[in-house]
């Protein structure tokens, strides 16, 4: 008969390879040695430090999955996800600068990319030496990127950019910019362009006053007739499959990260209940507090298990993109409501930053909405269930 492991029920240390243990262990490492002592201060004072990419780099943390000729480690997307869970277990805006690299920069170079991209850009990237962005959002295209209105018009040498790019992480401190535009020479369909810091034409202010996710940096791409080579075009995809593929990769990094977080929420408001006495007992000893744990545990374990089968899917090449809607909806919906009950199981305490669950809070409510609302991975959802398109 097995014994109950509380931080693990379901054993889930057990269904990982060695060698997905070592990177999980590497990245657990890291995070608690280089990142949590970090985290307080970035947080409170909007601290965003390039310096972490260059040291995820270092700790083979960045484009995990691309093979060794350019840098990477070539590992499964098992073990992506597990440093995605370790890192966010920190704080979700350190996991967002590390899977926009690794799942939004260099997963496209790679996918789409020529082989004078992939040896120009690849390796600096993957050792953290440059830092990329996406831009994929506008201003007046969310949820419904097939509306952008970003333009590359041909020359004779290669084309203009024309347009704005809003809520774009790293984008104040990127190097490199992948840009999804439509082209005139294709029909208009979108193609992507890969944009270095330094064209002329090309500005990337910081936004302000956000409330969430304030250890990574957001901004701004503003494009006045940047002009790049035919170079700058990714030739191997158009139309929306091509940001589309690499949100699956980010989208599933999420899913288990935010459970990272949440397992940070679940562990802190385990030992505060131990720890706190009211009414002479201690809060983890009323009926109330344990539901609460039990509920998040339950939940937690649940959502890893989904995204390890996912993930194991997706090192088979055997993946619907629903799963991920799947599992990316539901673990960060989850993750959300667990990081507010911590929030509420601390009492007052809940609320300062040295007891990190309201930040995690916080965070997560941009996690439930990037990559996807919580709302349109439901519809896509909807849409496989149905056969019917609930978007228009
Ligand atoms: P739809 O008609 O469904 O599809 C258009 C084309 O794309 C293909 N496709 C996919 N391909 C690969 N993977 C997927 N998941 C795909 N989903 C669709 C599809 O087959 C089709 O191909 P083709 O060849 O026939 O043209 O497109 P739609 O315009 O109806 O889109 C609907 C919807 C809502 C599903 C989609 O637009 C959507 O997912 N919206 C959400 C937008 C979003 O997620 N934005 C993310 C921006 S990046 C970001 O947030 C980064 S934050 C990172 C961080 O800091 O961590
Ligand atoms: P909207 O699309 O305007 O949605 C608003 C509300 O309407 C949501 O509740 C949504 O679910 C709902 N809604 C929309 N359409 C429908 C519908 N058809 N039916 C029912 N309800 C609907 N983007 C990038 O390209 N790159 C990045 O690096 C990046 N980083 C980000 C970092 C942060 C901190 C944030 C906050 C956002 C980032 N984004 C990035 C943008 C992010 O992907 C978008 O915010 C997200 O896709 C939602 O778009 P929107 O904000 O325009 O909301």
């Amino acid at each position: 008969k097995a014994e109950f492991n509380w931080q693990d029920p379901f054993f889930l240390d057990a269904q990982l390879s060695p060698e997905e243990q070592m990177i999980r262990d590497t990245a657990a490492a890291y995070a608690a040695d280089k990142l949590q002592p970090r985290i307080e201060d970035a947080y409170l004072n909007e601290k965003t430090d390039p310096e972490i990419f260059r040291e995820m780099g270092e700790s083979g943390l960045l484009g995990i999955t691309v093979p060794d000729t350019y840098g990477g480690a070539g590992a499964s997307y098992v073990s992506y996800g597990l440093v995605a869970r370790e890192i966010e277990r920190v704080d979700s805006g350190y996991r967002s600068m590390m899977s926009v690299q690794s799942s939004l920069v260099i997963h496209p170079i790679y996918s789409y990319g020529s082989e004078a991209q992939k040896q120009k850009f690849l390796p600096n990237l993957i050792a953290g030496k440059t830092i990329g962005c996406f831009g994929l959002t506008e201003p007046e295209a969310g949820s419904d990127p097939g509306s952008l209105q970003t333009t590359a018009t041909k020359t004779e040498n290669g084309y203009v950019i024309n347009g704005a790019k809003t809520w774009i992480s790293n984008s104040p401190i990127a190097d490199v910019f992948i840009i999804w535009a439509k082209s005139d020479a294709h029909n208009g369909k979108i193609r992507g362009f890969i944009l270095e810091r330094g064209m002329t034409g090309l500005s990337t202010p910081k936004i302000d006053g956000k409330l969430s996710l304030r250890a990574s940096i957001t901004g701004e791409i503003i494009m006045q007739n940047v002009e790049v080579g035919e170079d700058a075009l990714l030739p191997n995809t158009q139309g929306l499959s091509g940001p589309f593929g690499c949100l699956n990769a980010a989208r599933f990094g999420i899913s288990w990260g935010v459970l990272g977080a949440a397992e940070d929420c679940f562990f802190r408001a385990r030992d505060y209940g131990l720890a706190r006495h009211q009414f002479n007992r201690p809060l983890a000893a009323t009926q109330l507090y344990q539901k609460k744990l039990a509920d998040m545990q339950t939940e937690i374990t649940l959502g890893l298990q989904a995204s390890l089968r996912v993930g194991q899917l997706m090192d088979q090449n055997n993946l619907a993109p629903e799963m991920i809607s799947m599992i990316k909806r539901n673990n960060a919906g989850k993750a959300l409501d667990i990081a507010r009950q911590a929030r509420d199981m601390h009492g007052g305490n809940g609320i300062q930053n040295s007891y990190h669950v309201m930040r995690h809070a916080q965070n997560l409510e941009t996690v439930n909405t990037y990559e996807g609302t919580h709302d349109v991975h439901a519809l896509i959802l909807g849409r496989a269930i149905t056969g019917e398109q609930a978007f228009v």
